[in-house]
């Protein structure tokens, strides 16, 4: 048995979801509400990645959604299994720490913005529309949601090695060379593992927060 399979679906029929045409960003409606919320929009005017990066999608083009959920240290990389697992496709891989990667290209991404109490997670998939290089799963934005939903709150409530070795599993990062940049510093080596905190494991040096480049 795979290792997903042995993770039971808790009852994901509480949550709120707040369903917008057009918002700043979800991550913003998102903040001010209960733990249990999403928020879904089918356009941003000022969709964000990390470190005030943008993110782009036209209007409709994009699965755009934000969950507030309880504080968790490995959010981040369980929110990728779930994205992955609900594209529903063996193609879908994960790149450290956040990306979404189809056949090597950059199918979404994830933020997490996380104060004491709560943490509000922003996802984005492409799915009709994608930047040059960067790629589209072309399915219906309501199947991929629904599956979401449910990954989410599964993988939200597993517990820290279940989700570290899916992460594993999934994962296009680990047993490649790498390029990390840490605010300018780079350092290039062979990507080996993650550690139990989520941290990326580099020529035995772990790299917390940091943008990496497949080699
Ligand atoms: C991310 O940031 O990959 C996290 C993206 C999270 C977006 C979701 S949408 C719902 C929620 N509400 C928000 O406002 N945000 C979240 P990062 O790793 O910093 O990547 C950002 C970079 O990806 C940009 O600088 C571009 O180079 C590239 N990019 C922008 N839009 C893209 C797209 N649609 N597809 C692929 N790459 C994109």
């Amino acid at each position: 048995m795979e290792l997903h399979d042995s993770v039971s679906l808790p009852i994901v029929g509480e949550a709120e979801v707040l369903h917008l045409a057009s918002v700043t960003s979800t991550q913003d409606v998102a903040r001010s509400l209960p733990i249990g919320s999403i928020v879904l929009a089918d356009h941003q005017t000022a969709g964000r990645g990390r470190l005030d990066r943008r993110w782009e999608a036209p209007e409709g083009t994009a699965l755009l959604a934000s969950f507030v959920l309880e504080p968790n240290p490995l959010l981040s990389l369980a929110a990728g299994v779930a994205a992955a697992e609900a594209c529903d496709s063996r193609q879908v891989r994960l790149k450290w720490p956040n990306d979404l990667l189809l056949e090597e290209r950059k199918l979404g991404g994830i933020l997490v913005e996380a104060t004491h109490d709560r943490a509000v997670c922003g996802i984005g998939i492409n799915l009709t529309w994608s930047p040059e290089g960067a790629a589209m799963l072309d399915q219906p934005r309501d199947d991929v949601f629904d599956r979401l939903r449910q990954k989410i709150a599964t993988w939200t409530l597993a517990r820290p090695d279940q989700v570290l070795a899916r992460w594993r599993d999934l994962s296009a990062t680990l047993g490649r060379r790498v390029r990390v940049d840490v605010s300018g510093a780079i350092t290039e080596g062979l990507a080996e593992d993650i550690g139990p905190r989520g941290e990326l494991i580099v020529d035995g040096v772990a790299f917390v927060a940091a943008s990496v480049t497949h080699l």
